[in-house]
């Protein structure tokens, strides 16, 4: 599905490696794939069944959440992850707006390019599903990370949020 000839994707991935790119799978909840999340936020115990139920309300929205994960395929682990949302408009003549997510590479593998790759291959998909911007939310740490993949940070727009 994310294939290599896209534009500026970086492919790092060589047999070698033993790391294998794809959209995440039901499996995925055996490999440690929320243990990964655990590196970038709080995630708290999920069951199986709440993680297949909130997997099946996902997949339930088409053309909505593109969950691409690398998983080493020697341990068996997923090592990093990013996500995909297309938000569907009105505005733009009907358009859509592409937000990445929860991006996170396990710090045992950092150093690899690996970040790069999953984003690289997330803004190409925005472009390719048509969304007419992406957008994400980072700290000021990861700034200088994203703007090579083309984000800037827009003057006079703020990213707010109210916690609860
Ligand atoms: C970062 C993530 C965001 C994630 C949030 C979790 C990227 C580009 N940004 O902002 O997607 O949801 O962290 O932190 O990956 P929180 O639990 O404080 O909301």
């Amino acid at each position: 599905q994310f294939k290599a000839e896209y534009k500026n994707v970086t492919t790092p991935l060589t047999p070698e490696h033993n790391l294998q790119i794809r959209p995440l799978h039901l499996e995925d909840y055996d490999k440690g794939y929320l243990d990964l999340l655990k590196q970038l936020t709080t995630v708290g115990d999920v069951t199986r069944e709440e993680f297949v139920d909130r997997f099946q309300k996902m997949k339930a929205c088409p053309d909505t959440y593109y969950i691409v994960v690398i998983e080493d395929l020697k341990s068996g682990q997923i090592i990093g992850s990013a996500t995909l949302v297309k938000e569907q408009k009105f505005i733009h003549h009907l358009s859509s707006r592409g937000r990445v997510e929860d991006v996170i590479v396990s710090d045992l593998y950092r150093g690899k390019e690996l970040g790069k790759l999953l984003v690289d291959i997330l803004v190409c998909l925005s472009q390719q599903l048509n969304c007419y911007k992406v957008s994400l939310e980072c700290k000021d740490d990861n700034l200088k990370f994203y703007c090579q993949f083309g984000f800037e940070r827009t003057p006079g727009q703020n990213f707010m949020q109210q916690r609860f």
